[in-house]
């Protein structure tokens, strides 16, 4: 961990007094839990792909420092966006307090804009909300403000900026918080992983590296921590572990996330932990804009288990999402006739698309396809917001580091059929067996995606 957490008796009392050091973080490595080395214990929490902000004590008060500036991001090997953030990275490092701390978090300003922090979802002073204009002026370039307040009630929370929000959340200002309770919760389960991350997105045109910040709806980027597929980290957990997620929305639009393989409870929502007989069995959770989610389950079956948003178009890439559908058509000779127009010219989408997860066509510089990533049995072809829970036997507490791809006992894979396949038994009449058309009508219709993405 760059910087580690500071520790208070190492601190002189003149020190205590000047601004704590800002950590930086310049990768988007998931980095390992950050055990608390002062104030009251917890369990961390890991961020994917991301990391907790050290703090100092100051006489009983956490205290933590916050920079608001520009960052470069790692969203995928191959493709880097210059965004907005905190400490070096977007989203910002995660905030983790106990329930009952005093919490006090300078924020400084090395934006060309003035900006505030909103502490999405706390007890706190009016004052300290964060809201530019109403509850304070906001922070000026080049300016320190301090905000303090006690964490009053342990769960999962968010922070961004209340200034110029369309654009800065555009550019990537956003981050984590974990209030953790102060002692045992009836509600608050422990568990042996304790996960989190951001849903967020971004309209980023192939080949430039700065978010589109008007864009309202039609983003082409959809992330984790600003992470896409297969930039995005597995989830690594042992066999039998309790297994917590705690997810946040600051995209324009929900997000129904789906894990394979285990049911989960959905323990917490914006307001805390959930009460006990609220909780039902789910399998995908939808998360609303501006909401906050944790899901819990018992990861009691090995393999590599799929882990996404189950809106199609969000486990894609940018690039060319208005293609017409071109299922069924042939395209061989089209090809070669435009090939003697525009050289390098490629046919798309005859098949499905999935073609489009292996072919490697000319590109911008700085983009991904729409689909890639390899996996055991070949090309995966997602992209966005999609991961792997990667449940393993021989997995170590603690132990974070990927044990590579599942090995699947033998006959237990999905395999080719090799004997003779019996022709398929059709209906007769159209219109079924007990109310048969009289006149049969010739009727074809194609399916296509709804064009645009108004309405998400
Ligand atoms: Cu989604």
């Amino acid at each position: 961990m760059t910087g580690g957490a500071v520790a208070a008796a190492s601190v002189a009392k003149s020190a205590l007094a000047a601004l704590p050091e800002p950590v930086i973080e310049t990768t988007a490595m998931t980095r390992p839990p950050l055990e608390p080395s002062s104030g009251r214990p917890y369990r961390p929490v890991v961020t994917l792909n991301g990391w907790t902000l050290p703090w100092r004590m100051n006489r009983g008060v956490k205290e933590f420092h916050l920079v608001a500036e520009p960052v470069q991001r790692e969203f995928a090997p191959g493709f880097k966006g210059n965004l907005w953030g905190y400490n070096g990275q977007s989203p910002g490092p995660t905030i983790e307090v106990v329930e009952g701390d005093r919490v006090r978090i300078f924020v400084t300003n090395k934006l060309p804009e003035i900006t505030s922090v909103h502490w999405h979802g706390q007890r706190l002073p009016p004052g300290m909300d964060g809201v530019t204009g109403l509850t304070q002026p906001g922070i000026p370039p080049g300016k320190t403000f301090v905000y303090e307040f006690v964490a009053r009630r342990p769960g999962t929370f968010m922070y961004h900026p209340h200034a110029d929000e369309m654009v800065q959340m555009a550019m990537g200002m956003m981050g984590f918080w974990v209030t953790h309770p102060r002692e045992k919760h009836p509600l608050i389960a422990e568990v042996d992983r304790d996960f989190c991350f951001l849903l967020n997105s971004f309209d980023i045109d192939p080949g430039s590296a700065t978010p589109k910040i008007m864009t309202m709806l039609d983003f082409n980027i959809w992330s984790w921590n600003s992470r896409v597929f297969p930039g995005i980290d597995p989830l690594v957990v042992r066999h039998n572990d309790q297994v917590r997620i705690r997810i946040g929305n600051l995209t324009m639009t929900n997000h129904p996330i789906h894990l394979h393989g285990h049911e989960f409870l959905v323990t917490g929502t914006d307001g805390g932990p959930t009460p006990k007989s609220t909780r039902q069995y789910e399998v995908t959770q939808d998360i609303a804009v501006g909401q906050m989610r944790q899901i819990e389950f018992l990861a009691d079956e090995e393999g590599d288990w799929a882990f996404h948003c189950h809106k199609s178009h969000h486990t894609m890439n940018a690039m060319g999402h208005d293609v017409p559908t071109m299922i069924g058509v042939k395209q061989d000779d089209l090809a070669t006739k435009i090939n003697d127009l525009v050289p390098g010219y490629m046919a798309m989408g005859e098949r499905g698309m999935d073609e489009m997860s292996t072919m490697r066509m000319p590109m911008p510089k700085n983009t991904l396809p729409m689909m890639m990533g390899e996996g055991p049995f070949g090309a995966v072809g997602m992209g966005g917001m999609f991961s792997v829970v990667k449940v393993r036997r021989g997995q170590k507490r603690n132990d974070y580091s990927d044990p590579g791809w599942y090995q699947h006992p033998p006959g237990t894979v999905a395999y080719e059929f090799k004997g003779e396949v019996p022709s398929a038994t059709r209906k007769g009449s159209a219109g079924g067996q007990s109310m048969p058309l009289t006149k049969p009508v010739e009727a074809t219709v194609n399916v296509r995606k709804p064009r645009g993405h108004s309405g998400h």
